[in-house]
């Protein structure tokens, strides 16, 4: 069994910060679950583009406000605590955080560890497909 806790992860490799968001990664593919597990805060006021082309993803917000907007279809969907998004079809999308946000986000195949958005919005292929 893996026990961990957030406070095991900060300042450690698996917190990756970004301009517009920190996640920290409390489950990777080296932790062989098929599926990595992040603690991810948004900046309030920030927009991200994202669009994860080897990566299914789902979002649970359980602090914060604010919208995403599916990009194919120009959608808004808002989203509170207690709301969750899945990206089941490796939607491109635009998140807006009106307020600091507080994400669980969960990716199939898990992330290795130090993804960050390239210039498409997504991050690189790992490990096997979803
Ligand atoms: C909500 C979202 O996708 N934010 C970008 C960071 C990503 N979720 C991660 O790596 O934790």
């Amino acid at each position: 069994m893996i026990v961990r806790k957030l406070s095991d992860v900060l300042g450690t490799q698996r917190e990756v910060v970004t301009p517009n968001w920190t996640s920290r990664r409390l489950l990777l593919e080296d932790d062989k679950m098929g599926f990595s597990l992040h603690d991810t805060v948004i900046r309030a006021g920030t927009e991200t583009e994202m669009e994860y082309k080897h990566h299914l993803e789902a979002v649970y917000c359980i602090e914060g406000e604010g919208e995403v907007v599916t990009l194919s279809d120009g959608k808004s969907h808002p989203i509170r605590a207690g709301t969750v998004y899945a990206l089941n079809q490796h939607d491109r999308h635009l998140l807006r955080a009106r307020t600091a946000m507080r994400m669980v986000c969960v990716f199939n195949p898990p992330c290795t560890g130090k993804e960050v958005h390239g210039a498409d919005g997504a991050y690189p292929p790992s490990g096997k497909a979803a």
